[in-house]
């Protein structure tokens, strides 16, 4: 099913049709503004005379990064809404207040963050933003355990799985993800400085634990994950505003049932990228040993927060020492999916402007760097047991990085 496209000019009549959102905004005095930036859909930030205001998003039928010839199907919105649903019952604070979905027209409403910064951008200017690595950790536990056996009981559990599928957007994360890079294909670039480097991610040692990943996303559905939690997806306070909540995570799309890993690694993957750029960039001392502890920060208030609602588990058959497995187990996969979110960012399509605003040189470096970076986390995941070993690994090619710099 297609739905009709909403435009600026069409915004208001929409609104004015949706007798639930009534006087969230003042209909006589709205201004609209198209603002998506996103690789996917159309998001309008709708704002009165008085400064009101709230965002509305529409799925496009096709991805928006590429244009009509890819065509998608506007029921993404649909898992989006069953994402920031259950965000919304288990961690509100940590995500936009949500107006609900109306699945007519594929449209979400949602509160209107653009005050704040997205986290990429502010990474990419050198600003710190202290607290916002824990929010992620956070909402990753507390999403995790409301919607997995741990916080639901068998039934509810497979009757959420039944009705959460995602097809289209898993598609495009094994594709995007955990094929393309490692295969030729069309959509791949890089600089030819790394042709050594790229060309090596098809050694058989790599493939394997690729593969491995890739059947653990595929088939690892633990809980409603977010699947796309890399720093483009959280806001964080515009500089200055020390009133403002620490950091807030959006763009749900990609929702699915899956390993907890994934959205930690995603979020782990995407540092790794602001630590080359910050590197090559000879940032402060500051900030590159802030962004070197936002793993641990990330890492220690899921696993905090997982450890206070352990005591809630529905089945007492999960015991104690079996959490301590699960959380190794989730700390293995965070750092194995964190290294190939890295390793696609710089190969396949949709790249980070972290790498991709550089200039040539430390473009080169940078990129040389996430990639021998992450194919040695990938490569010796069971063996980085914890934050301490991963931050010893990063860190040492990290000294080796600037060192070349
Ligand atoms: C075709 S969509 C490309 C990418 O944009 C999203 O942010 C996801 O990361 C996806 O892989
Ligand atoms: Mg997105």
């Amino acid at each position: 099913m297609t739905v009709e496209v909403l435009t600026v000019e069409t915004i208001p009549a929409y609104l004015a049709s949706r007798a639930d959102l009534a006087g969230l905004v003042d209909l006589s005095s709205v201004t609209v503004q198209e603002v998506g930036d996103g690789n996917l859909n159309l998001v309008f930030i709708v704002t009165d005379a008085a400064g009101a205001s709230l965002v509305v998003k529409q799925s496009l039928p096709y991805v928006r990064m590429v244009g009509e010839s890819w065509p998608l199907s506007q029921d993404r919105i649909l898992a989006e809404a069953r994402g920031y649903d259950a965000a919304t019952r288990f961690s509100p604070d940590t995500i936009p207040t949500y107006f609900g979905l109306h699945e007519e027209r594929r449209v979400i409403v949602l509160e209107d963050l653009s005050a704040g910064t997205v986290w990429r951008r502010a990474l990419n200017e050198g600003r710190i933003s202290r607290g916002a690595a824990a929010v992620i950790g956070r909402h990753v536990a507390r999403v995790a355990f409301g919607t997995s056996p741990f916080g639901l009981d068998s039934a509810d559990y497979l009757r959420a799985l039944a009705v959460s599928p995602n097809p289209e957007l898993e598609r495009i994360t094994l594709d995007l993800v955990f094929t393309d890079p490692y295969r030729d294909h069309p959509d791949n670039a890089w600089n030819p400085a790394i042709d050594a480097e790229v060309l090596g991610l098809r050694e058989p040692a790599l493939l394997d634990e690729v593969a491995a990943l890739k059947l653990r996303f595929q088939t690892g559905a633990e809980a409603l994950v977010h699947g796309d939690l890399h720093t483009g997806s959280v806001f964080v306070p515009a500089e200055g505003d020390a009133h403002a909540a620490p950091a807030k995570i959006f763009d749900l799309e990609f929702a699915f049932a899956g390993p907890v890993g994934f959205d930690l690694g995603a979020f782990f993957g995407n540092v790794l990228l602001a630590q080359a750029r910050a590197a090559v960039l000879d940032r402060p001392a500051e900030f590159q040993e802030w962004l070197g502890s936002l793993v641990a920060e990330a890492w220690d208030a899921f696993e905090a927060e997982l450890r206070a609602l352990w005591p809630t588990r529905v089945d007492a058959a999960f015991t104690d020492g079996f959490l301590e497995q699960w959380l190794r187990r989730t700390w293995t996969d965070a750092i194995g999916f964190g290294g190939l979110k890295a390793i696609r960012r710089i190969v396949g399509l949709a790249k980070a402007s972290d790498i991709e605003s550089l200039d040539e040189a430390q473009h080169v470096a940078a990129a040389r760097w996430v990639l021998g970076t992450a194919r040695a986390i990938v490569e010796g995941r069971e063996a980085v047991a914890d934050r301490e070993a991963l931050a010893a690994l990063v860190g040492s090619r990290l000294a080796e990085l600037r060192a070349g710099a």
